[in-house]
């Protein structure tokens, strides 16, 4: 992509509504703009990041055995009565009337239709096991929208839910889940840590979220330090089979959210293992048995050939908001420092004087030969001073800058930047390119 094709808003002031540095950050690089209280537009860079968390959760998710599907944001009231959440939800449901004075709602999570969609189908246990998700918008009329992405109103998560003839069945899609929400996290290079968490609104009695540990999260959480060092499980993965020892390796150890603290049992562990910190929550996974399928009738033939209700279970990670996680959780002084399988380029090509014959045509070259291994460049070709260049690439935080001038280029030479650890290589333009593209593709 040329940035003189691009749309990038970058915002030269620091935004003064913005409290915490992944929403000064996404507002000052032209990631999102906010269209009304926690209602935000993602403007081009912002939504290429966007779609790569989105690939990573899918690509999880489907290795772990669920399957993509897609429910509409606006639902309808009668399928809410019959589990009675319509009144229980409370304000934070956005309620709408059609033209035909039918009660609707924009969607703040899905389990009704989709246990809906189970029962129009599902009738034999030989159908089960079965998880279904979706990537889509919901909305929650949150009393205070806030920290940009972080807390919105209208956020995008991916659900999932899982349908089992049992109790213990059921307990496997959880670990099944419970195992892909540790690689999905580990693949964006965030430490999230499994917590025995509240289940709130939507029900159950056993649920974990998983917290990024941040000075800004909306959280204080506890753990003990070991879980911080966990090796996470691998691409060998099978899970098909028992993951019950990973799920117990990882929730052994003392982990809770404030809501379910335990401070006799925090108290026991060795004062220098204890954690006491703030956390996001991007992740949370529950089990309600028949929570929803009792009520809405959603049953399913036994091998013996009686009739149960399915027992479920859902699992909801915060698309949205783990951009600002992975912010918060990687920034300097100058901007974003993005791991580079969720960043919206991998490098960044400074042409330091666009108009030079010798320089527009090497920048050329490498530009096509990025593009042609497949390589995502963002070409700075802007006739524009060299230093907000270079301040522009640190704020967006690309992983490598590749920095081309005619006083190099007279040697034949170009610069390379590490944005993570600020190092600076002047390389032949043959060693820059390779060096990239080798350490994008180990
Ligand atoms: N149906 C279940 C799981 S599928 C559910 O709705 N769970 S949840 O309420 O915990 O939400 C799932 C995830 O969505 C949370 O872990 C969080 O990362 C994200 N999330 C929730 N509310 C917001 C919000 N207001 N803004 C941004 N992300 C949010």
């Amino acid at each position: 992509m040329r940035l003189s094709r691009f749309f990038l808003p970058i915002l030269k002031e620091t935004p003064k509504e913005a409290e915490i540095v992944s929403h000064r950050l996404m507002l000052r690089a032209g990631m999102i703009r906010q269209q009304s209280a926690g209602i935000y537009s993602w403007l081009p860079l912002g939504f290429r990041v966007l779609r790569k968390i989105e690939k990573i959760v899918e690509e999880e998710q489907n290795r772990a055995g669920a399957v993509q599907l897609l429910m509409p944001t606006i639902q309808s009231a009668d399928l809410w009565r019959e589990s009675g959440r319509y009144d229980a939800y409370g304000k934070e449901m956005l309620r709408i009337e059609d033209r035909h004075e039918r009660e609707m709602l924009f969607g703040p999570t899905n389990e009704e239709m989709i246990t809906d969609i189970f029962r129009g189908y599902v009738r034999s246990y030989k159908d089960l096991p079965l998880n279904l998700y979706h990537i889509q918008w919901k909305f929650r009329d949150e009393v205070r929208p806030r920290f940009g992405i972080m807390r919105g109103r209208e956020f995008l998560m991916k659900d999932a839910y899982s349908f089992d003839i049992d109790k213990e069945a059921a307990r496997h899609a959880y670990n099944r889940m419970f195992v892909a929400y540790l690689r999905t996290f580990a693949r964006m290079g965030l430490k999230a840590i499994p917590m025995r968490a509240d289940t709130g609104p939507i029900g159950g009695d056993m649920s974990h979220e998983f917290i990024i540990l941040a000075a800004t999260g909306e959280s204080a959480v506890f753990c003990d330090k070991s879980l911080l060092d966990m090796a996470t499980p691998g691409l060998d993965t099978d899970f098909a089979s028992d993951l019950t020892p990973i799920v117990d390796s990882w929730t052994t150890p003392y982990a809770a959210t404030e809501e379910m603290h335990d401070e006799a049992a925090f108290n026991a562990i060795p004062e220098d293992a204890r954690v006491s910190a703030r956390g996001i929550e991007v992740g949370h996974i529950f089990y309600f048995g028949t929570k929803y399928s009792e009520p809405m009738g959603a049953k399913v033939m036994t091998s013996e050939g009686t009739e149960v209700p399915v027992h479920m279970g859902s699992y909801g990670v915060g698309v949205s908001r783990l951009m600002g996680a992975l912010i918060e959780a990687s920034h300097d002084e100058e901007g974003i420092i993005w791991p580079a399988s969720v960043a919206p380029f991998h490098v960044g090509l400074i042409n330091l004087k666009p108009g030079d014959a010798e320089t527009d045509q090497a920048c050329e070259a490498l530009y096509q030969r990025f593009e042609n291994a497949g390589i995502e460049v963002l070409y700075d070709d802007a006739d524009t001073r060299a230093g907000a260049k270079f301040a522009t690439m640190d704020l967006i935080g690309l992983p490598f800058q590749l920095i081309a001038g005619p006083r190099g280029l007279k040697d034949g030479v170009v610069e390379v930047k590490e944005r993570a650890t600020g190092a600076r290589e002047t390389l032949t333009v043959e060693a820059a390119f390779n060096k990239i593209r080798d350490a994008l593709t180990s």
